[in-house]
């Protein structure tokens, strides 16, 4: 069996990715990569970034979930413009000779990995406390249909942004029930038992009691946090929430170590359970890290 590191949020830090490779000795024969979604955008080198990943998927040596940050490059492809922010640095994609192959693989991504033999589960942001792993699987395959379809395009323009969907049932249906699947799977930090989505929270659990009190009486937590969550005796990797830190809990491990912001970078050796960091230097303006998604 080959050796499965699964390695943080990139957001175009390639020189880092680099170097971690040459710290965990990589070699695509004996390993395989899982990268666990935002490889773009904030950092200084996203073109580098998606061809490496997309040439180690095409040769069979990776695999990569789709982030919020991926979905961001998708949305601004296909011409939708309003949520560029100045913090973007995807310029470079949309200019190179092979975006339109980047873009239609990138696309082309799941939602959800699931180890053949061991027992790990990779998503960008997390899995509600309320879905079995078998439901987190259909539902992902649900939504991984519309980016898959010829006219994904106008999908993604038209009908993937929106914070209204933030509730869950069984009954919701149409592009609202492909829009929730798509922010939990990309966005989540915080929800309540049901499922129910808090896009504004951000900040460590630990550090943010103030905000979080209230939002504690409301029912809101960590979506990896409910005692009854049905994905519990699933081993689950995710990204996405760097100010979490190397948490490893809740049969969860969280692998963004805040790259882009001046943290680490981790690969985490599955059969070892083992993480291994490099310290980045990549130090982002506060006045951008502020706006961090
Ligand atoms: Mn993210």
């Amino acid at each position: 069996m080959k050796n499965t590191y699964i390695i943080g949020d990139l957001q175009g830090c390639f020189d880092e990715l680099q170097q971690l490779l040459q710290v965990i000795e990589y070699r695509p024969e004996q390993d395989e990569l899982w990268f666990v979604g935002d490889l773009i955008n904030r950092g200084p080198q996203s073109l580098e970034c998606l061809r490496f990943v997309k040439e180690q998927c095409k040769a069979g040596h990776a695999k990569t979930v789709l982030g919020n940050h991926d979905f961001h490059l998708l949305a601004v492809y296909a011409g939708l413009d309003r949520f560029l922010s100045e913090s973007d640095t995807l310029e470079p994609i949309l200019r190179a000779d092979d975006c339109d192959a980047l873009v239609d693989w990138l696309r082309q991504q799941p939602l959800l990995i699931q180890h053949p033999q061991l027992d790990a589960v990779m998503v960008h942001a997390g899995i509600p406390p309320q879905w079995s792993l078998s439901q987190a699987k259909a539902y992902a395959a649900e939504a991984e249909q519309p980016l898959r379809a010829d006219n994904w395009q106008t999908f993604v323009r038209d009908e993937l942004f929106g914070n209204d969907d933030k509730k869950w049932t069984p009954k919701l249906s149409g592009w609202p029930r492909i829009r929730y699947i798509i922010n939990a799977f990309a966005r989540m930090r915080y929800c309540d038992q049901n499922g129910t989505l808090d896009f504004k929270l951000k900040g460590n659990p630990a550090h943010d009691l103030a905000r979080l009190a209230e939002k504690k009486r409301q029912g809101f937590q960590p979506w990896y946090t409910f005692g009854d969550r049905a994905t519990r005796d699933t081993q689950i990797f995710f990204g996405h929430w760097s100010t979490l830190g190397p948490l490893d809990g809740f049969n969860v491990h969280a692998t963004d170590t805040g790259c882009l912001w001046g943290g680490q970078l981790t690969a985490y050796h599955l059969q070892s359970n083992r993480r291994i960091c490099i310290e980045c230097t990549q130090k982002l303006a506060p006045k951008l890290a502020k706006n961090q998604t």
